[in-house]
């Protein structure tokens, strides 16, 4: 083939040149990627995760910025700007002329620039007008107040403007406002259509097939025919569609006889069937995967339900929250959310919360859930404040939601859209809305609407919930402390400092937040604190806290627990050991509610930055005690001890899809290092329930620990540990632990000569244990391995290993 065709994408990523409009600073600067970033990069500001850098470059969102770079045009042609994820107000100028004003980070900017380009050198330039600046403007400029959560957010009115929430600061990330390009920038030859969006909405049929409707979007630019080319498993169509100039819609049906089915992780494979739409030369691919997912939120005894049935099979949710990647978009890179995400599913995990305060994800984030069979419920992003609810807002939302919807609305791992993250709770959080809450109440439900008639515009088959929390629509009440119906938020063993078995005062229907902070791990803190800065109340620590008295609370909860650690690093373990038995304690107990209670998703799954708080995994992703914890109390098989002050129970589930055997044996272990059998319970527990084993008087383990060990017949086995009082009341004795190498070379062997609590292996090297966390009784040996990050030979020898256990953290080891 000789022919030679016009490009048909100019791609403007790559290096652009980035200057200060209010003073003498210039550097380079990727896009897409962010603007402090480049700084950063340029050395121009130092980075604000280290020492107390944040206020530092907090000045960089006060003011305005200019990225400018020339390309280069071929003859002739129909060109379109596109920029995705344009983050906030900012001007687009090609060739001197100002072709897009754009206020919404969340929308995708389009342009016909045609009439601006030459052929040979162009230049564009965007301008960044300063996001914090406009958003004061626009507060202002409001017929009343409307507050945004100033607890949270140093930078104020966030709420004013379409970008995330807790880019302005919120209690778990610093407050910089970083702003940038977070998507695809480029020019793209249309001649006549370009296609906007691909969607897929599934219809089950009673027989068991499926049927495809695709809906294709377009803008046609020139009245006239085309065809228009679907292909889906393994059916190729080609369509003739008339071209009217604006934007157009075409829906085609096409069955598929005998689906194979995409599967939760953990319920099945994750099937995906390519999808390729073709129009005037362009091919629009998307993976689809068929599944038929519905929220079951039906009166019963208790109230109403909220449960997921997937494939006609009831989930229970296991997850967690989701917040971005990191806290700098330029760093939120693909490898890393992979990196997280595939965390999530090796914890067992199977739904993901997209939390209302921070993006719709990246195409590529749903791509990887759809693999990984992890859920995804979606916020729609507003978070915790009040917001305006007059036209222009309200418009510039619907254009957002048409678009998100239309964007991601395909994806198999997609479950739910939700209204908001908490702005419910937020009327009764300000004076001005508590003066006058009819008015909030109105302003809220126009912009509630506003989302909820965009989606169901846009996919008429997709879930919605209005709010999170929520008893249910047109429902206004407190869904903190209601475990009736719909989704709660249950906070109080965190944010009013009540003890962890607090959790089992309530009984919710599915719980989309709780959690407890701790300490990130070492290397962590040591990423952004010198060795002076080792200390919670220290400068630096204090500044890595975002919620107020934080640390004091880890502090006060420990001495409740436990007894006081020596040392920082002992401090940080114990934070983190806390953290993971606060959170188990509810993860148990709700599981334990099944089907009572179908969903427990812990608030959070990830960092923003290395910081205190309420995370499982580190900054960058590595796995703090509350994620090996989690990989255990989310196991699909599972006995739990849900104990009060009389009686232990242990409680199996079961989220197989078969009935599974298992044998629990219980055992008492007293600190003098006698073990005591006490009872062997066995039965047969049916898929997807949860059943009282047996139970266990308080008085058969009194001044002991209750050791629950079980076996099922598919090998899935575990243990739960129950101490009969608080750990800080047991004189513990030396473990006696010995950490050596395995003689295979390729793991750790763990010892202990008497009770050991919480033995957890550190390592020098960045990387994952095979376990970690353990409890073990007087002559066990327990074999761990280790996975370094970087795929080097490495063997382990005990040597650049630290383990710590109860005992250790409070006493020298003898
Ligand atoms: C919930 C979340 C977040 C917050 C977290 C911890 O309310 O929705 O807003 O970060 O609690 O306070």
């Amino acid at each position: 083939m000789n022919s030679v065709s016009p490009p048909r994408t100019i791609d403007l990523s790559g290096t652009w040149r980035l200057r200060a409009d209010d003073r003498d600073m210039q550097c380079d600067c990727r896009l897409p990627g962010d603007i402090h970033s480049a700084l950063i990069e340029a050395g121009l500001i130092p980075d604000p995760y280290a020492g107390r850098n944040e206020l530092d470059v907090r000045w960089v969102a006060g003011t305005a910025w200019l990225v400018e770079r020339d390309f280069v045009m071929p003859e002739g042609g129909r060109w379109l700007l596109e920029i995705d994820g344009l983050d906030t107000v900012a001007d687009v100028i090609v060739n001197g002329e100002t072709v897009i004003r754009a206020d919404n980070a969340f929308l995708l900017h389009r342009a016909d620039v045609t009439a601006h380009l030459r052929a040979g050198a162009n230049r564009i330039v965007i301008r960044f007008n300063s996001n914090v600046a406009e958003a004061a403007r626009r507060a202002a400029l409001q017929p009343w107040p409307v507050p945004y959560i100033a607890w949270n957010c140093p930078i104020p009115h966030g709420n004013m403007l379409r970008k995330p929430a807790c880019h302005f600061g919120w209690d778990w990330n610093l407050a910089i406002a970083p702003f940038g390009v977070n998507g695809r920038i480029g020019l793209v030859r249309a001649e006549q259509a370009r296609i906007t969006h691909v969607q897929a909405h599934q219809h089950f049929q009673p027989d068991g097939t499926v049927e495809v409707e695709v809906v294709v979007s377009w803008i046609a630019f020139v009245a006239g025919e085309a065809d228009m080319t679907i292909e889906f498993a393994g059916e190729r169509r080609t369509v003739p569609v008339m071209l009217v100039v604006g934007e157009q819609r075409h829906r085609e049906r096409i069955r598929v006889a005998e689906p194979d089915l995409w599967h939760p992780a953990g319920f099945g494979p994750q099937v995906l069937y390519d999808l390729a739409v073709g129009l005037d030369g362009e091919t629009v691919t998307r993976r689809i995967g068929l599944r038929r997912i519905e929220l079951l939120t039906d009166a019963d005894g208790g109230g109403a339900r909220f449960a997921f049935r997937v494939n006609g099979r009831e989930i229970f949710a296991r997850g967690a929250n989701w917040i971005p990647a990191d806290a700098l978009p330029s760093r939120a890179t693909p490898a890393l959310t992979r990196r997280l995400l595939e965390s999530a599913v090796a914890a067992n995990m199977n739904m993901i919360r997209v939390w209302g305060g921070g993006y719709y994800e990246q195409d590529w984030f749903y791509d990887l859930c759809d693999e990984l069979g992890l859920l995804v419920w979606q916020d729609f992003m507003f978070s915790c404040n009040l917001y305006p609810a007059d036209r222009e807002f309200l418009g510039s939302v619907r254009r957002e939601a048409d678009h998100q919807v239309r964007r991601i609305g395909h994806h198999a791992c997609l479950a739910l859209w939700c209204g908001d993250n908490e702005l419910i709770g937020a009327l009764t959080w300000f004076p001005e809305s508590r003066a006058n809450r009819d008015r909030y109440l109105v302003a809220y439900d126009r912009l509630n609407r506003t989302l909820e008639e965009a989606l169901r515009n846009a996919d008429p088959t997709a879930q919605w919930w209005p709010s999170s929390p929520s008893p249910g629509p047109m429902s206004f009440g407190d869904a903190w402390h209601d475990d009736s119906a719909g989704d709660m938020h249950f906070w109080s063993v965190w944010h009013e400092g009540r003890d962890f078995e607090h959790y089992r005062d309530v009984r919710p229907r599915f719980c989309s937040e709780f959690g407890f902070q701790s300490f990130p791990s070492m290397p962590a803190i040591r990423s952004f604190a010198g060795e002076g800065d080792l200390n919670i109340a220290s400068p630096v620590m204090e500044s890595h806290q975002k919620n107020a008295g934080g640390n004091a609370r880890i502090a006060e909860t420990m001495a409740r627990y436990f007894r006081f650690p020596e040392g920082f690093a002992n401090f940080v373990y114990l934070s983190q050991i806390q953290q993971g038995l606060a959170v188990r304690t509810a993860v148990d107990w709700f599981r334990s509610l099944k089907p009572h209670c179908m969903g427990a998703l812990y608030w959070q799954l990830n960092d923003t930055w290395p910081c205190a708080s309420w995370s499982g995994l580190d900054h960058g992703g590595a796995w703090k005690a509350l994620h090996y914890m989690a990989r255990r109390f989310f196991a699909p098989v599972n006995v739990m001890i849900i104990a009060d002050a009389g009686t232990a129970r242990l409680v199996a589930v079961n989220e197989t899809a078969r009935p599974i055997d298992l044998t629990a044996t219980a055992r008492r272990a007293g600190m003098d290092g006698a073990v005591d059998g006490l009872a062997t319970f066995s039965a047969m527990v049916p898929p997807d329930r949860a059943i009282t084993l047996g139970e266990l008087p308080a008085s058969a383990f009194e001044d002991a620990v209750l050791v629950a060990d079980f076996l099922s017949e598919t090998g899935a086995s575990g243990r739960a540990v129950h101490p009969a009082r608080r750990w800080k009341q047991f004189d513990l004795p030396d473990p006696g632990l010995r950490v050596e190498p395995d003689g295979a070379g390729s793991g750790l062997l763990v010892t202990a000569t008497r009770p050991a609590f919480f033995v957890t292996l550190e390592s020098a090297v960045p990387g994952r244990f095979s376990d970690n966390v353990l409890d073990l009784l007087p002559g066990e040996t327990v074999r761990i391995g280790f996975a370094p990050d970087e795929a080097a030979p490495f063997s382990p020898g005990a040597e650049g290993f630290v383990w710590r256990d109860l005992f250790s953290s409070h006493q020298r080891s003898a």
